[in-house]
């Protein structure tokens, strides 16, 4: 195996022997080959020039690139599933192009199921005008034409991987737009289950998977990478759009990190939906439900507020999960990443659903657009009710509705010099030593800066009191990892007030936490809005190689996280 694509690869170089984060090389080896026939299927799709076709496929897709993001799923059985699916679909798409051209380039049929229905999405923009991808010979390539036993599909997948691409730089701007697609992929699959969706987010997922097939020059790639940040600025405003038509615009809101005597569920990951569903099923059965980590944005939905029995949020960031999943004592559902390697402690009350996978764990799957958590809830009433692990409460819910609200006060507070500068430090939490710089850059902060922050990077300083400016408390969180699309909103309504040019003229400095794949969507997304001098930490990916790390460095001033006063100082004289 060699995967390097999250910030915990091994010695910052990439995992080759087993993951940091527990992935087997056999679960590596069947993640690979997902994504290379990804990449055939895409082509396949894209030759059809077929509009639903294009759709369909690309909503596939991205549950295949979301199945392949770090701590998202380890089950070798469900990605050999949808190894299947992706041949499948290739198979019948070849099919239906020989029929309709007289081509001869039909794939033989690939052995194993019938491939499984896309749900049906609602496409929020209209039809955009579609060109089928001009590639001569692409649908040649052996990422489009490949068939082997599944006995041999381990083998074959030794020779399809990251390092298969020789040129260092070539394989750099390749991985870092197959990550961001990533990111994509999952915030896309969000927004659908909620019945929203984009038709240029599925194009652009095939053409891009499609493209690193193909021979492309270094200023191309580059272009591709700032295509995918477009594209995911595109993807997090549509699954802005889909939370807050389904659940409210989030508020501010004081969420309880106590807990009560009742017994209960922990839900943690992304997914807005199966919180829905959670609540409405544990209603009225005496059964109470917390948020884990990435959930806790859920607390700050009116939607979700008016359930009772949704008592708040229990623990922190998603590596804490071994120790907090122990003592929570009840059951646990686990809606998508991140999930570490279950431990016996809790390996009996825990469930996985949406592209969440381990092997063992049972599996919850949607019949219907519904999922049935009964089993779950019956459980949580005979489980003990959680240990206290914290009282008091933490604020959050400053999505761009609610801080464009306090626009007026925030422009006088900047005019006054109350407050002298915003840092954006939002991201992802890890278990690095070295992430312990973001707990000290939030207490190192001068009084009069202020921290916006989303997702799960946001545990290093959430509980520390950091006071407020004017009323305006000095950590102002919006969210998950995708509500970063909130900050960006934020940071184009106050250029707009200051009438600034650019968006680098604001006093605003960037100093990301990075971890995986969304986050390196959520990288490109804020560089395709042109965004400079982001600090990157607590290491620079081990997939820059020197040359792209340095074309980065060129373009947008990217710089890693350093000296923690150094930094601070550096950020408050806007450098
Ligand atoms: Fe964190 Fe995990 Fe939301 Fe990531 S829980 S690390 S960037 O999945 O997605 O922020
Ligand atoms: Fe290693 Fe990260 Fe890949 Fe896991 S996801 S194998 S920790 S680089």
């Amino acid at each position: 195996m060699f995967c390097f694509q999250c910030q915990e690869a091994a010695k910052n170089t990439g995992c080759d022997v087993k993951g940091v984060c527990g992935k087997k090389p056999e679960t590596a080896g069947y993640q690979d080959l997902l994504i290379y026939t990804l990449k055939g299927l895409a082509a396949q799709a894209l030759a059809t020039g077929q509009r639903n076709t294009i759709n369909d496929t690309g909503y596939f897709a991205a549950r295949g690139l979301f199945a392949t993001i770090t701590n998202a799923n380890f089950d070798d059985d469900r990605i050999i599933a949808l190894i299947r699916e992706a041949l499948n679909r290739r198979t019948r798409l070849a099919d239906t192009l020989a029929r309709t051209t007289g081509s001869s380039s039909a794939t033989s049929a690939a052995p194993g199921d019938a491939a499984t229905a896309t749900p049906d999405v609602t496409d929020t923009t209209g039809t955009t005008a579609f060109s089928p991808l001009p590639a001569a010979g692409l649908l040649q390539h052996d990422a489009v034409t490949w068939a082997a036993d599944p006995a041999d599909w381990l083998n074959k997948s030794r020779s399809i991987g990251v390092l298969s691409e020789p040129d260092q730089d070539l394989r750099s701007l390749k991985e870092l737009i197959i990550y961001g697609l990533k990111g994509i992929a999952a915030y896309a699959d969000h927004a659908a289950v909620l019945g929203h969706s984009d038709e240029r987010i599925w194009e652009f997922i095939l053409e891009a998977l499609a493209a690193t097939l193909q021979d492309k020059s270094l200023d191309e790639l580059v272009a591709l990478a700032l295509k995918t940040g477009e594209t995911a600025v595109t993807t997090m405003a549509t699954l802005d759009a889909a939370n807050t038509s389904a659940y409210g615009k989030p508020e501010i809101t004081e969420v309880n990190i106590g807990t009560r005597d009742n017994p209960a569920i922990l839900i943690s990951g992304h997914d807005l939906k199966d919180m829905e569903q959670l609540l409405e099923q544990t209603t009225g059965t005496g059964v109470d439900v917390y948020t884990h980590s990435e959930m806790l944005p859920a607390n700050y939905y009116p939607k979700f507020k008016q359930y009772e029995h949704f008592v708040g949020n229990y623990g922190g960031a998603w590596w804490q999960q071994d120790k907090e999943f122990a003592s929570f004592n009840g059951p646990i559902l686990m809606t998508t990443n991140c999930i570490v390697p279950v431990r016996p402690s809790y390996a009996e009350r825990i469930y996985t659903t949406g592209m969440a996978g381990y092997p063992g764990v049972p599996h919850i799957e949607a019949v219907d657009g519904r999922k049935d958590f009964s089993a779950i809830i019956e459980q949580a009433k005979i489980c003990p009710p959680p240990t206290q692990i914290e009282t008091g409460s933490i604020i959050g819910g400053f999505a761009h509705d609610q801080v464009l609200a306090l626009a007026d006060k925030i422009v006088d507070a900047i005019k006054s010099g109350a407050i002298k500068r915003f840092v954006v430090m939002g991201g992802c939490d890890g278990r690095q030593k070295g992430r312990s710089y973001f707990t000290q850059v939030a207490e190192t902060l001068p009084q009069d800066a202020v921290i916006l922050t989303a997702g799960c990077a946001k545990y290093r300083y959430n509980k520390l009191n950091l006071g407020s400016i004017d009323g305006i408390p000095r950590v102002l969180d919006a969210g998950q990892c995708n509500d970063s699309y909130s900050l960006a909103v934020i940071a184009l309504k106050l250029k707009e007030a200051f009438g600034f040019d650019d968006i680098n003229e604001l006093p605003i400095s960037f100093d990301i936490a990075w971890y995986e794949q969304k986050a390196v969507a959520v990288l490109l997304a804020l560089l395709s809005l042109g965004v400079k001098g982001i600090r990157l930490g607590p290491t620079l990916p081990a997939f820059l190689s020197p040359n792209v790390a340095r074309v980065l460095v060129e373009n947008f001033n990217i710089k890693p996280v350093g000296d923690v006063a150094e930094d601070v100082a550096a950020m408050m004289q806007g450098a």
